[in-house]
């Protein structure tokens, strides 16, 4: 969680800041850890709402631009006439995102956070009264785009993908790890592109996963040209089942949380210097 911009006060917790009671003696460091530990709290509500309904619930998380409004207009195109498909927007401003999977057919619901960089589990839990779970089957959170904060909310979620563009440079895993390590599929997007990048590797882009200890999938598509997409609508038809399996058991999962995402963004920043070498 970010401490420094100041990014996990939303429009939805901010109530919680000024809850009496309140004493000087709390400090900004408890107010923040509260803050944390009440967005765990409306998380686990939240997904006993969606579990209560048999609804699976996916959050989409990239850098912005990676193209998470692409595939959910290319997703709904392909499973829509079997599968019941919602969608909750996050960004900064406007509702075009919310816009592009309303013309797809599927509601759509679009949280506009201003300056907060993530979506929290109180922001969502403010949008669950307009949607009817009953005409659910799979509801998909496409987060701010963002490859730091969002990774440490819990929304009452199930599971996390994370997508990196092939744009963005091979390399991101190994950069932004608390991201790539709450990832419980990967998907490498814009393969099109391929032919004209001379340094992007699918191969060094998974290896730099597979080096954050993380066996998920990693799987490469392309949304303009639909090519990979077959395996994602697969890995996206199991869930559905076995989410519906879960909840008849009285079961549920949590998506890869990063539970320790407070140390990750309050560990002290390393500085290296390595002077350059003259020749
Ligand atoms: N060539 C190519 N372009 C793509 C693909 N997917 C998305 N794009 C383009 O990338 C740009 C950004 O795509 P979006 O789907 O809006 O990305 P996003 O991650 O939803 O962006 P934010 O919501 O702003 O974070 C658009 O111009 C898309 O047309 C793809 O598979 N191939
Ligand atoms: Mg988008």
């Amino acid at each position: 969680m970010c401490n420094t911009c100041g990014c996990n006060l939303t429009a939805g917790n901010r109530h919680l800041l000024f809850t009496p009671p309140k004493t000087e003696a709390v400090t900004a460091v408890s107010v923040l850890g509260s803050l944390l530990q009440h967005n765990n709290e409306q998380a686990g509500r939240n997904r006993a709402h969606f579990d209560a309904h048999g609804v699976l619930v996916i959050n989409l998380m990239s850098s912005p631009g990676a193209g998470k409004t692409a595939l959910l207009e290319a997703t709904i195109q392909r499973l829509k006439a079997n599968i019941n498909i919602a969608v909750i927007e996050g960004d900064l401003e406007t509702e075009n995102d919310a816009d592009r999977i309303r013309a797809q057919g599927v509601p759509a619901y679009q949280i506009t956070t201003g300056t907060a960089c993530h979506l929290d589990a109180h922001l969502i839990a403010g949008v669950l009264p307009q949607l009817d779970l009953s005409a659910i089957d799979l509801l998909f959170i496409e987060n701010v785009g963002n490859l730091v904060c969002p990774a440490s909310f819990d929304l009452g979620h199930h599971r996390n993908v994370t997508l990196l563009s092939v744009t963005e440079g091979d390399d991101k895993p190994a950069k932004y790890p608390v991201m790539f390590r709450a990832a419980d599929l990967m998907l490498i997007t814009k393969t099109d592109l391929l032919p004209h990048l001379d340094d992007f590797s699918v191969a060094k882009a998974a290896q730099c996963q597979r080096a954050l200890a993380s066996q998920v999938p990693v799987l490469p598509l392309s949304s303009r040209t639909g090519d990979g997409l077959d395996a994602w609508l697969d890995w996206l038809a199991q869930e559905v089942v076995a989410h519906k399996l879960r909840v008849q058991r009285q079961q549920t999962i949590k998506p890869r949380m990063q539970e320790d995402g407070l140390k990750w963004h309050q560990q002290t920043p390393k500085i290296r210097f390595r002077p350059v070498a003259r020749g």
